[in-house]
């Protein structure tokens, strides 16, 4: 079971928010995703050096994006802050958990891992943060709309 060069995850407009700090942080979190793909073996040594390489780097970007969110969130005083930083807190608390096992010898599967890494990556992206998406939109298309009633009382 070798996925070189095969993508988990094709990026889509669906995924987009249209900020682009945002939008090139999801790139690089799915591009994570893809390289963790690609990176299967299913050899046990081969896998842990790989995520021994990388999984304190993706921990950091996580927190960096997650965090940047939230403060765009708060910012935009968005009414699911409490709500998202939750389901953000708790992907953190399970990847920690996962990261303890790993330096504590249990054996990984990176297979499993990058799967999972998928799947709440996907489902957030596409669930979750399209409802602040929506929100961010709203805020826009109302202060376009009042730039553009300023103009034409001017
Ligand atoms: Fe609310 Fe964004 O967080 N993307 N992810 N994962």
């Amino acid at each position: 079971m070798v996925y070189r060069n095969v993508k988990l995850i094709t990026w889509s407009s669906t995924f987009t928010c249209g900020i682009k700090l945002i939008d090139d942080q999801h790139k690089h979190l799915v591009n994570l995703v893809n390289d963790m793909h690609c990176h299967i073996t299913g050899n046990e040594k081969e896998e842990r050096e790989y995520f021994n390489g990388v999984i304190e780097q993706a921990g950091k970007y996580i927190r960096v994006h997650f965090a940047t969110e939230e403060n765009i969130m708060i910012a935009a005083s968005y009414s699911g802050y409490a709500e998202h930083k939750k389901a953000h807190d708790e992907f953190i608390s399970t990847f920690e958990k996962y990261i303890l096992d790993f330096s504590s010898g249990k054996r990984l599967s990176l297979y499993s891992f990058t799967q999972s890494l998928k799947n709440w990556v996907l489902s957030h992206i596409a669930v979750v943060d399209k409802q602040y998406f929506g929100h961010l939109r709203k805020i826009v298309a109302r202060k376009t709309k009042d730039k553009s009633d300023v103009i034409s009382v001017a």
